[in-house]
């Protein structure tokens, strides 16, 4: 079989839910993937910054493969060996009092939204049914209709309805509006993404987040930080709330918490918000599973035992100074934080992103446009600096064959 009928497999049996870049995946070793033809590419998407960690990190596949022989999913129903270990760890590494353990993103962010209901009901004393939380446009939580029914996103809303109510809508980076939205009593939580992945790697004015949270804390306001995707090392810290030294009252986790191995997804809270959950009144049949736990803790590790957060930051600086240095018509502007970076495409004698991606793909580096005419550039944080100046070097051959 060749790419094009791996192609047309996937099309003929498999629903129509994404538009792909034509290349066929096979294997995957740090940044690098190779395809069904045995081309190598630099993998600049990281699988939506799930793969921080590179892919197959053998630390992890070790992890994985030892647990994997010993037990792998006990359910809640029962204690295990693992699931404590896991909690202590992931509480201790992050600071937080107690954790709740999921596998999606969305699901932590769901996790997050009932947490916060529960806690304006029992703690703050909100009328039951009456709880409000605050989203931003241009969010990305996940697909569930809960979540998407925060969303601003008409693809990604349209013709799901209805849509589950509660939610006050207000612009990113915009603190008169929060403040404004904070005035009704009923508002028992603000969600937000410390960067926004989807919109395009939309990187707030420096100190929202701190004034933001300071805004919370004023009204009794719960701050939930959704770092599915700005965590783990990704923009040079641990969390990017840490570029602020802002500590989210819920922290939402995911993707590299598992270093892109299997859905893993945390929610970490202290005891007064997290122990309004009683027993029976949340779960999953997967969440905190043995082989997850194992998988996360060494994700974990590999994170500070390889200083990746702080190879995001420096590699990062080094990545938007030469992209900016690009003279092209079609780079309207380079943003973003650490490793997880964008380009914003002018279109140009009919040449869009995506044009541009797979020229980029032709050359040796796959990454995908985002809303049309943004194209956002996040490398494994295992990348060397050698290996991102090749990638670099791609990104320059390739725009200049749109000159
Ligand atoms: C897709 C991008 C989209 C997330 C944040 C929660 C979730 C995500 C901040 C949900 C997931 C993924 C989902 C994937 C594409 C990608 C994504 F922003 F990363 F580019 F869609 F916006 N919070 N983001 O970014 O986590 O349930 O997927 O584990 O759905 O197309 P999940």
């Amino acid at each position: 079989m060749n790419t094009q009928d791996y192609i047309d497999r996937e099309e003929k049996y498999g629903a129509h839910n994404y538009h792909p870049l034509p290349v066929v995946l096979d294997r995957g070793e740090g940044p690098f993937v190779w395809d069904v033809e045995g081309k190598r590419y630099f993998d600049f998407l990281s699988a939506y910054s799930a793969v921080n960690q590179g892919h197959c990190h053998p630390r992890i596949i070790r992890a994985l493969t030892e647990q994997a022989r010993k037990l792998t999913l006990t359910s809640r129903a029962f204690y295990n060996s693992v699931l404590g270990e896991y909690e202590e760890y992931v509480t201790k590494y992050f600071g937080y009092d107690k954790v709740l353990p999921m596998n999606s993103g969305a699901e932590g962010d769901e996790t997050a939204l009932k947490l916060c209901r529960k806690w304006a009901y029992k703690v703050k004393g909100i009328k039951e049914n009456n709880a409000k939380i605050i989203a931003c446009a241009g969010n990305f939580h996940g697909r569930t209709i809960t979540v998407i029914s925060m969303s601003t996103d008409p693809d990604a809303r349209n013709q799901y309805g209805p849509f589950t109510p509660g939610f006050i809508i207000i612009p990113y980076n915009d603190i008169p509006a929060l403040e404004n939205a904070l005035k009704d009593p009923d508002v028992a939580g603000f969600l937000v993404e410390p960067i926004q992945g989807e919109a395009g790697v939309f990187v707030p004015d420096d100190g929202y987040l701190k004034k933001a949270y300071d805004l919370c804390r004023k009204n009794d306001v719960l701050f939930i930080a959704d770092e599915v995707q700005t965590g783990i090392g990704r923009t040079g810290k641990l969390l990017a709330c840490d570029h602020e030294c802002v500590r989210p009252d819920i922290l939402i986790l995911g993707k590299a918490l598992s270093g892109g191995i299997m859905p893993v997804s945390v929610v970490l809270a202290d005891d007064p918000i997290m122990l309004t959950i009683l027993p029976g009144e949340h779960g999953s049949t997967f969440g905190g599973n043995p082989l997850a736990c194992k998988v996360a803790i060494e994700s974990l590790k590999v994170i500070k035992d390889e200083k990746l957060a702080e190879n995001a930051d420096r590699l990062g600086k080094i990545f938007r100074e030469e992209i900016r240095s690009i003279k092209s018509d079609m780079i309207e502007l380079v943003r973003g934080k650490g490793l997880l970076n964008a380009v914003v495409i002018k279109p140009r004698n009919g040449k869009t992103a995506w044009d541009v991606c797979l020229a980029m793909k032709d050359n040796g580096l796959i990454a995908k446009p985002t809303h049309e005419h943004i194209i956002r550039f996040a490398p494994p944080l295992v990348i060397s600096e050698k290996q991102l100046r090749e990638a670099i070097g791609i990104i320059k051959k390739t725009f200049k064959l749109f000159e």
